[in-house]
């Protein structure tokens, strides 16, 4: 008789997962009701594949009948930042450094899928995925043993930190579950007091962490398409694609391990920093497209990565970065990037600047 909890776990350490944990496929109402509340609040701001009328959220049966347990997989992608270059440099999030996490792995777990499935003599059913279904992975992967809520609201488990993605395993297999990791921010809010634009607080259910994805820079330069709220543009600082801050000043990211994921190394993708003059002046969706199509600053595509260049040029005051906003000011046609450009060139101290400014009315 095959030990199907230490089976899965030494394939899934085998294809290089950096932690797993398990669950049985059950309804999870009261996170549900958490995750409903959150957004009837309007904190999803417009990301649409979160206000469906029914959503799957908390419902493995919606997305396989036959389940009967959730495997959750995690994957370090933490990679230490170099050094800061500089005022003509925007900062992309850890997670985005490397290859698109999407694409690497989907393939991951479809080897994990076929492994178990040869190795085990019954019939195996299952779905896999990584941020692709509307599913609380976080919740599950809580449940599974792997981790505690932090109050950024992303989950640290006690060995990795919270720089890792998370992958979940829905199939029929019936495996007993792992217990509970006990863990606890106790006393500390840093990354509450951190967060520049105050996203983060202590909800008033029992305590439970809130992100008001509105407010969050992560939202503002990935997911959000529109113009950036003036009073956010100066506290986005440096970051370009993502951000991390919360993160950063936790104290359970202190001691942890680089990611031994190669596609996930900066090396393999755009790394931490991004030239603003580069970005600046990406002419085309095609030549975006040829930059950033095996990294996840697809997601932001064209507009959005111009948009948050001109914030943080802006920002940072990059001189480098100034002949291209210029241009972009005259010739761009775009009215979201425009609205950008021209507000970061207000706040450059520069004649041409200035002038441009007062040829298309922006008040300095
Ligand atoms: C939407 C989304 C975002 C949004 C909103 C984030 C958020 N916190 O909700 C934005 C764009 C802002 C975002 C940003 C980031 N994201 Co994101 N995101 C998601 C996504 C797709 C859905 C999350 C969601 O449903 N949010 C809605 C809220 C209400 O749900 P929730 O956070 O799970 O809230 C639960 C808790 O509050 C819980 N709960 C906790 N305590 C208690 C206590 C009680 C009593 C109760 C009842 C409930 C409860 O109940 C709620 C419902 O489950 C997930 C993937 C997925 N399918 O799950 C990735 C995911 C959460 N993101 C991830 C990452 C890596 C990031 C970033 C770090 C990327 C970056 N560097 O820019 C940032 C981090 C920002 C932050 N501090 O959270 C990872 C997190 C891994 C981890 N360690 O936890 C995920 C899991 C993707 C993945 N598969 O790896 N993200
Ligand atoms: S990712 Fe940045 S903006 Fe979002 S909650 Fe964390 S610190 Fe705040
Ligand atoms: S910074 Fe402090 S409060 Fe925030 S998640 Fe880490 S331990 Fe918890």
């Amino acid at each position: 008789m095959v030990d199907v909890k230490k089976l899965v776990k030494e394939i899934a350490f085998d294809l290089g997962f950096d932690a797993v944990g398990i669950t049985l496929a059950n309804d999870l109402d009261s996170s549900n009701e958490h995750f409903l509340q959150w957004r009837d609040s309007g904190y999803a701001g417009d990301m649409g594949y979160l206000l469906r009328d029914d959503p799957i959220n908390a419902k493995p049966r919606k997305i396989l009948n036959e389940a009967k347990s959730v495997i959750s997989l995690l994957v370090n992608y933490y990679s230490e930042p170099i050094l800061d270059p500089g005022c003509n440099y925007g900062r992309v999030a850890n997670y985005a450094v490397g290859k698109d996490y999407h694409k690497v792995l989907k393939k991951k777990i479809k080897l994990f899928q076929e492994r178990i499935k040869s190795n085990i003599n019954c019939d195996f059913i299952s779905r896999g995925f990584s941020d692709s279904v509307p599913l609380l992975e976080k919740s599950f992967t809580r449940n599974s043993g792997l981790g505690f809520f932090g109050k950024h609201t992303l989950i640290i488990n006690k060995a990795l930190g919270s720089y890792f993605f998370i992958c979940e395993l829905i199939s029929n297999l019936e495996i007993e579950e792992i217990n509970e990791e006990k863990g606890t921010c106790g006393k500390c809010t840093r990354c509450i007091d951190i967060c520049p634009t105050g996203a983060l607080s202590a909800g008033a259910n029992q305590g439970t962490p809130i992100l008001d994805a509105r407010l969050c820079i992560s939202y503002l330069t990935i997911e959000y398409k529109g113009i950036i709220p003036i009073e956010l543009r100066e506290k986005m600082g440096n970051w370009i694609f993502g951000c991390d801050l919360c993160q950063v000043v936790c104290p359970y990211n202190k001691k942890i391990k680089q990611t031994n994921w190669s596609e996930f190394k900066p090396a393999s993708g755009v790394g931490h920093w991004l030239s603003l003059k580069e970005i600046l002046s990406i002419k085309s969706d095609e030549e975006f497209h040829y930059k950033f199509c095996h990294t996840s600053l697809t997601r932001a595509k064209r507009k959005g990565l111009i948009r948050n260049a001109a914030v943080v040029s802006g920002n940072l005051l990059s001189d480098e970065a100034l002949p291209e906003l210029l241009s972009l000011a005259e010739n761009e046609p775009d009215p979201v990037i425009r609205e950008h450009v021209l507000w970061a060139l207000s706040k450059y101290p520069n004649k041409k600047a200035q002038q441009i400014c007062s040829k298309f009315s922006v008040s300095m």
